[in-house]
């Protein structure tokens, strides 16, 4: 039975020629690259570790207390997050204002302004930024205070996003 099996392999193995091999090799590989590139993750959202908080005006908004950090790419230190593969991403943020404020968190990449936010409050109020955009590795994406500010942190105030396609 066994000794069946193996001459039956040896036939078929003898029938595939190298350019069928060759091109098996190069589906498996086109297949890895897929794989390798659908199985990126990358997601955070950060908030602070303070209920009241404040930041200063004409710098970065460090959200400085990541509750969630797939793939390690946002740094609670700087506030900065940096692509980590060229893809498309959603980039989410929110404030939450302490009593009134001006709240104009913008938004940077590479330390250009991609998108510009307003939100002048009579009351404590939330309000709330979307930006989806295409990314290059090592692309820094962080938001921005034009103000000095106090504002409501922990849970209220947060800075997001993920990897929707790498490519
Ligand atoms: C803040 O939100 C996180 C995540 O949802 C939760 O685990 C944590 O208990 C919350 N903290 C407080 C003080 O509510
Ligand atoms: C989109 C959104 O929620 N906007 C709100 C931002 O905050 C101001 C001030 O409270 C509200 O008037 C807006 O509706």
């Amino acid at each position: 039975m066994a000794i069946t099996l193996l001459v039956l392999l040896v036939i078929m193995v003898s029938k595939v020629d190298a350019s069928d091999i060759g091109d098996l090799q190069r589906k498996v590989t086109a297949l890895k690259s897929q794989i390798d590139l659908l199985s990126r993750r990358v997601f955070f959202r950060a908030t602070f570790k303070d209920f009241k908080t404040s930041c200063e005006f004409g710098k970065v908004v460090i959200f400085d207390t990541a509750q969630t950090n797939i793939g390690n790419a946002y740094s609670s230190t700087t506030g900065v997050f940096t692509a980590p593969y060229r893809g498309d991403y959603v980039i989410v943020w929110r404030s939450f204002s302490l009593g009134a404020g001006d709240i104009n968190w913008d938004l940077y990449i590479n330390d250009q302004m991609a998108l510009r936010a307003r939100s002048l409050t009579s009351g404590d109020s939330s309000n709330e930024s979307v930006m989806p955009v295409t990314l290059q590795a090592g692309d820094r994406v962080y938001v921005a205070s034009p103000n000095s500010l106090n504002f409501w942190g922990l849970n209220h105030s947060i800075f997001a996003g993920w990897l929707v396609t790498a490519f």
